[in-house]
């Protein structure tokens, strides 16, 4: 999954794909560098990020999305937690909802399930603003799998088919490197739920805090995480840098299941 930010202040590329043609030509490059899904995002969920009115979120995605919808059958997966984004955005051609309050926000779920498209839960202790001050578990995996376990419970009986579903731990959402490490550790435990299972990690500061980089130095550190993710049982990497990670993946997943 390639990540197209369409926003001022995303953390690692905030502004450079900021006008429709320059997030279009990132997009083809994506396309042509392997990735199996483009995952079109206006608003920052980094940590310390600002919530942003719904008119400016579809302003931000809407142009981009039809964009490439008319050029290219690559599936669009829109990162929003607004209902509306939802609706307008799979009004236009998005097939997937990726959000990362996990349908909590008020008629997230019911609008899902009105959709009928994949939508991808993910697991955040707190909220963008907040999340990275003190976060605390007993044992996070189990927390996570609790949270996921519910949030799935909640969006069946609101409607949304099972088959459906994609689940994400939310790494460096309410983590320490600590949390994220134990996450990954763990990750395989999460396979349990059956369901397709989504991880994100591409240049995410984890990597700073095991190495002190800087985000443009993080490229490695972000496809051997990735690589990790993907033997522990991950089916979907959301990434920034398409090429590189898909070819560590694909080697991954091939030892995995000795496949070729
Ligand atoms: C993710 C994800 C996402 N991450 C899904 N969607 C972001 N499903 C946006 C840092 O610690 O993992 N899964 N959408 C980006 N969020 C962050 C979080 C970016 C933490 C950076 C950090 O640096």
């Amino acid at each position: 999954m390639g990540i197209l930010n369409v926003t001022p202040d995303s953390f690692s590329d905030g502004g450079d794909f900021f006008s429709p043609e320059k997030a279009l030509n990132h997009a083809r490059e994506m396309v042509e560098e392997g990735a199996a899904i483009i995952d079109v995002g206006g608003e920052s969920t980094r940590p310390g990020a600002a919530i942003i009115p719904v008119d400016e979120e579809l302003d931000r995605v809407i142009p981009v999305i039809e964009a490439i919808r008319a050029e290219s059958d690559i599936p669009v997966s829109i990162d929003t937690s607004k209902p509306e984004v939802m609706r307008a955005a799979v009004g236009i051609g998005a097939s997937m909802i990726n959000d990362v309050r996990a349908l909590q926000e008020a008629g997230a779920a019911e609008m899902a399930a009105e959709l009928q498209v994949p939508v991808c839960l993910m697991h955040m202790q707190g909220g963008p603003q907040t999340m990275q001050l003190e976060p605390q578990y007993a044992d996070v995996v189990s927390q996570v799998k609790d949270f996921l376990r519910q949030r799935i419970g909640h969006c069946i009986a609101a409607g949304l088919p099972r088959e459906l579903i994609v689940i994400d731990p939310g790494f460096g959402f309410g983590k320490t490197l600590a949390h994220n490490q134990a996450l990954l550790r763990g990750l395989d435990r999460l396979l349990e739920f059956e369901l397709p299972l989504l991880v994100g990690v591409s240049r995410k500061s984890m990597i700073a805090h095991m190495l002190d980089l800087q985000v443009d130095e993080r490229l490695y550190g972000s496809i051997s995480l990735a690589s990790i993710a993907v033997w522990q049982g991950a089916s979907i990497i959301r990434a920034h840098d398409v090429a590189a990670t898909l070819q560590a993946i694909q080697v991954s997943y091939m030892c995995r299941t000795k496949g070729n």
